[in-house]
Protein backbone atom coordinates (compact mmCIF):
# COMPACT_ATOMS: atom_id res chain seq x y z
CA UNK A 1 0.00 0.00 0.00
CA UNK A 2 1.53 3.43 -1.54
CA UNK A 3 1.89 5.77 1.25
CA UNK A 4 0.04 9.85 0.79
CA UNK A 5 4.14 10.73 0.04
CA UNK A 6 4.67 8.34 -2.79
CA UNK A 7 1.03 8.49 -4.21
CA UNK A 8 1.59 12.16 -4.49
CA UNK A 9 5.06 11.38 -6.08
CA UNK A 10 3.88 9.62 -8.52
CA UNK A 11 0.85 11.96 -9.73
CA UNK A 12 3.52 14.56 -9.24
CA UNK A 13 5.82 13.16 -12.07
CA UNK A 14 2.60 12.36 -14.34
CA UNK A 15 1.55 15.75 -14.30
CA UNK A 16 4.91 17.59 -15.20
CA UNK A 17 4.79 16.60 -18.64
CA UNK A 18 7.86 19.12 -19.28
CA UNK A 19 9.88 17.26 -16.42
CA UNK A 20 11.07 20.68 -15.02
CA UNK A 21 9.77 19.67 -11.50
CA UNK A 22 7.23 22.49 -11.29
CA UNK A 23 3.25 21.76 -12.08
CA UNK A 24 1.83 24.99 -14.37
CA UNK A 25 -1.91 25.08 -14.39
CA UNK A 26 -2.53 24.16 -18.13
CA UNK A 27 -0.20 20.97 -17.42
CA UNK A 28 -2.22 20.02 -14.40
CA UNK A 29 -5.85 20.50 -16.60
CA UNK A 30 -4.14 18.82 -19.91
CA UNK A 31 -2.53 16.02 -17.94
CA UNK A 32 -5.88 15.08 -16.00
CA UNK A 33 -7.31 14.87 -19.33
CA UNK A 34 -4.72 12.70 -21.17
CA UNK A 35 -5.13 9.93 -17.90
CA UNK A 36 -8.78 10.25 -18.38
CA UNK A 37 -9.54 11.99 -15.10
CA UNK A 38 -12.84 13.78 -15.10
CA UNK A 39 -12.90 16.54 -13.05
CA UNK A 40 -14.25 20.21 -12.15
CA UNK A 41 -11.70 23.20 -14.06
CA UNK A 42 -13.10 25.17 -11.35
CA UNK A 43 -11.97 22.91 -8.61
CA UNK A 44 -8.36 22.71 -9.92
CA UNK A 45 -7.88 26.33 -10.28
CA UNK A 46 -9.06 26.39 -6.49
CA UNK A 47 -6.56 23.58 -5.59
CA UNK A 48 -3.55 25.42 -8.06
CA UNK A 49 -4.63 28.89 -6.07
CA UNK A 50 -4.38 27.15 -2.77
CA UNK A 51 -1.34 25.32 -2.91
CA UNK A 52 0.71 27.77 -4.83
CA UNK A 53 2.18 29.58 -1.39
CA UNK A 54 4.47 31.84 -3.20
CA UNK A 55 2.02 32.74 -6.18
CA UNK A 56 4.70 32.20 -8.81
CA UNK A 57 2.00 30.78 -10.61
CA UNK A 58 3.32 26.91 -10.78
CA UNK A 59 3.67 24.33 -7.95
CA UNK A 60 7.20 22.96 -6.84
CA UNK A 61 6.98 19.38 -5.16
CA UNK A 62 7.00 20.94 -1.26
CA UNK A 63 3.77 22.77 -2.79
CA UNK A 64 2.43 19.98 -4.36
CA UNK A 65 3.25 17.85 -1.42
CA UNK A 66 0.87 19.75 0.93
CA UNK A 67 -1.71 17.76 -0.57
CA UNK A 68 -1.41 14.90 2.25
CA UNK A 69 -2.16 17.88 4.83
CA UNK A 70 -5.83 18.64 5.89
CA UNK A 71 -7.43 20.86 4.90
CA UNK A 72 -6.23 20.01 1.14
CA UNK A 73 -6.59 16.32 1.39
CA UNK A 74 -9.99 16.24 1.86
CA UNK A 75 -11.14 18.94 -0.42
CA UNK A 76 -8.31 18.28 -3.38
CA UNK A 77 -6.53 15.19 -3.19
CA UNK A 78 -9.32 12.83 -5.04
CA UNK A 79 -8.26 15.63 -8.23
CA UNK A 80 -5.56 13.57 -8.18
CA UNK A 81 -6.13 10.57 -6.57
CA UNK A 82 -6.91 9.25 -10.31
CA UNK A 83 -3.40 9.22 -11.18
CA UNK A 84 -2.31 6.48 -8.94
CA UNK A 85 -4.64 4.22 -10.65
CA1 LIG B 1 6.29 21.19 -15.69
CA1 LIG C 1 4.64 28.14 -6.41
Amino acid sequence: MATPEEKLNVAFTKLDTNKNDKLTLDEIKSSLTKHGATFDAAQVDAAFKALDKDGDGALNKAEFAALKDEPYRSQFLPLFEVLNK
